[in-house]
């Protein structure tokens, strides 16, 4: 079998070895307007949750005053976070997305 050797930026345990990205939380915080359905919305639509997930999530921020909704790179988790809280902001909602280091 013909296999190529490993160049020595890639041989395990030098300096140069490839780390794992950062990874940042999506964090959802708790406010008292912002409607449970529209929460419940905004989580199947932006983080991929089915109905019976997305309200598990809702009512654990609802009832703790925030809640994780996902684990991404920086630029998803950015992304994320933008999204949100311009979809709020565009229904007039004060529902507020953030993140933190994992
Ligand atoms: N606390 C809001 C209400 O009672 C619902 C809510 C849940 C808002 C999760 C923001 C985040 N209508």
């Amino acid at each position: 079998k013909t296999r190529v050797s490993p160049t020595p930026e890639t041989v395990s345990e030098s300096k140069t070895e490839i780390q794992p990205p950062p990874m940042y939380k999506v964090i959802l915080l708790n406010d008292d307007y912002t409607p449970m359905d529209f929460v419940v919305e905004v989580l199947q639509l932006f983080f991929r949750m089915d109905l019976e997930k997305a309200t598990q999530v809702m009512l654990a921020v609802h009832y703790e005053g925030k809640g994780v909704c996902g684990i991404y790179t920086a630029d998803i988790a950015e992304t994320k976070v933008d999204q949100v809280n311009r979809y709020a902001r565009k229904h007039e909602h004060p529902l507020l997305c953030t993140m933190e280091k994992a």
